[in-house]
């Protein structure tokens, strides 16, 4: 019993202690962190110019771990705010070396450049703090993945740094987009539909006719794609990134370099989403290494262990029919052809299985032969495939008997068939010999009348 007030005094001169250091380095010139700051944030209303937030990053390099995450009631040293930051981080940068002669300094050197590179990436986006009003970062119509990731991640990445920015979509997202922001924990960004006297930002796009209505008539401060050239033409400022990589969020990943920030988890799920979408699970011609290591670090800031597992969820969510009519299912990828005085279609439909394939053929046999009457075609056919990894396979469904003739006599000595289905191991494409095939037959078959 007797050690309680010993113990409570103990307690008692502790906090005290605490309290003076706490007041002395207070009058020292730091700052605790509030909900909300960026160093940013702090360098630019503590020392007037957000540009100093390096040296607040410096001089508090053992507590901040990563410079974009600072955490709520951090008590962070401020520089001294001498007119000169130069001579500070001079100072700073002589006390540094004079403590450690040996290898370091040349760490020292190594930071110092890479600072100065943020410094020189981040001056970039000065122009950017001057418009009124948010800025509102798109990718084109009929958003796919990349576009919506690029759009958040560009979004985020100058919300860090403390610019306006809100992500946009121009239309409906697919179901990969609406997997892989679920999986991020996203919401799907609010529809714009008319961009006139916005500030906006394209991704994914410098087209007009892929762009939102009114964009000629819109305040665009930047474009970030991975196409060509666009026709969108503007005299004023514009930051243009354009590279020559798999996916436009891994250039928005390169940015982040850049600027020395990392992506919050969610966003850099959506972000990893996006490249992989683009590239086809990072197996397209036109994956680079950046796209590679971009989906690597990426997929380690959101927590996704196996990168070709999560590619595979994400195709199988873009070509789940969830939620579609047999008729939006079948003319969703749907083409007119003539061949031999005769008109026909053909639906193209990618699914995952042959269970799946099996289950739409009696519903595509149905969608076809109504689909005659509205588009006056005289036949038609819907071509199921299940085209991933090793498995190559096509179920072509005629319309009706006259249909199912030309089928036979273009496929009849390849195919297996199953019912209503002319299946074909492997699978085959539509244009390159679905198309011929059947043109061929049709062209050799009599004139009637
Ligand atoms: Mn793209």
């Amino acid at each position: 019993m007797h050690r309680k007030p010993l113990s409570l005094l103990l307690t008692l001169m502790l906090v005290i202690t605490m309290t003076m250091s706490a007041k002395v380095s207070a009058f020292a010139s730091s700052y605790t962190v509030q909900a909300d700051d960026t160093l940013y944030k702090i360098a630019r209303e503590q020392l007037g110019d957000e540009a100093r937030w390096i040296e607040i990053y410096k001089l508090n390099k053992d507590k901040i771990k990563n410079p974009s995450a600072i955490l709520v009631g951090q008590e962070l040293q401020l520089p001294g705010d001498s007119a000169s930051t130069e001579n500070a981080t001079t100072q700073e940068a002589k006390a540094d070396s004079a403590k450690t002669e040996s290898n370091t300094s040349k760490d020292e050197e190594a930071s110092f450049d890479r600072d100065l590179s943020i410094k020189i990436h981040l001056s970039e986006l000065d122009f950017m703090r001057q418009v009124e009003g948010p800025i509102y970062v798109a990718g084109h119509k009929s958003p796919d993945s990349d576009t919506v990731g690029s759009a958040i991640g560009y979004a985020a990445l100058l919300s860090k740094l403390g610019i306006d920015a809100k992500p946009r979509v121009f239309g409906d997202i697919n179901n990969e987009t609406k997997f892989v922001l679920q999986t991020a924990g996203l919401e799907t960004p609010e529809l714009l539909e008319d961009a006139s006297g916005l500030n906006m930002i394209l991704v994914d796009h410098g087209d007009y006719e892929q762009s939102a209505e009114g964009m000629k008539d819109a305040n665009i401060l930047a474009i970030i794609d991975h196409h060509g050239d666009g026709s969108v033409g503007t005299s004023n400022q514009l930051l243009y990134e354009a590279k020559v990589l798999g996916s436009t969020a891994t250039i928005v990943c390169t940015k982040y370099l850049d600027y020395g920030v990392e992506p919050d988890k969610k966003t850099a799920i959506a972000m990893l989403g996006s490249i992989l979408s683009d590239t086809i699970g990072l197996k397209a011609d036109t994956t680079t290494l950046a796209d590679k290591e971009a989906a690597k670090t990426l997929a380690k800031i959101g927590g996704i262990e196996d990168i070709d597992a999560f590619y595979k969820d994400l195709y199988k969510a873009l070509i789940s029919h969830d939620g579609m009519t047999d008729d939006e299912i079948f003319f969703s990828d749907y083409k007119e052809y003539e061949a031999g005085g005769k008109k026909y279609s053909i639906a193209c439909i990618n699914v995952y299985d042959e269970e799946e394939a099996k289950d739409l053929v009696k519903r595509m046999k149905t969608a076809s032969a109504a689909s005659l009457k509205g588009t006056g075609m005289d036949m038609a056919f819907a071509q199921i495939s299940i085209f991933h990894d090793d498995i190559s396979v096509a179920y072509l469904v005629p319309s009706d008997d006259t249909a199912s003739e030309v089928l036979k006599e273009a496929f009849g000595d390849k195919a297996t068939i199953e019912g209503d289905a002319y299946i074909l191991r492997p699978g085959i494409s539509r244009k390159k010999e679905m198309v011929p095939a059947i043109s061929d037959v049709l062209e050799a078959f009599p004139k009637e009348g």
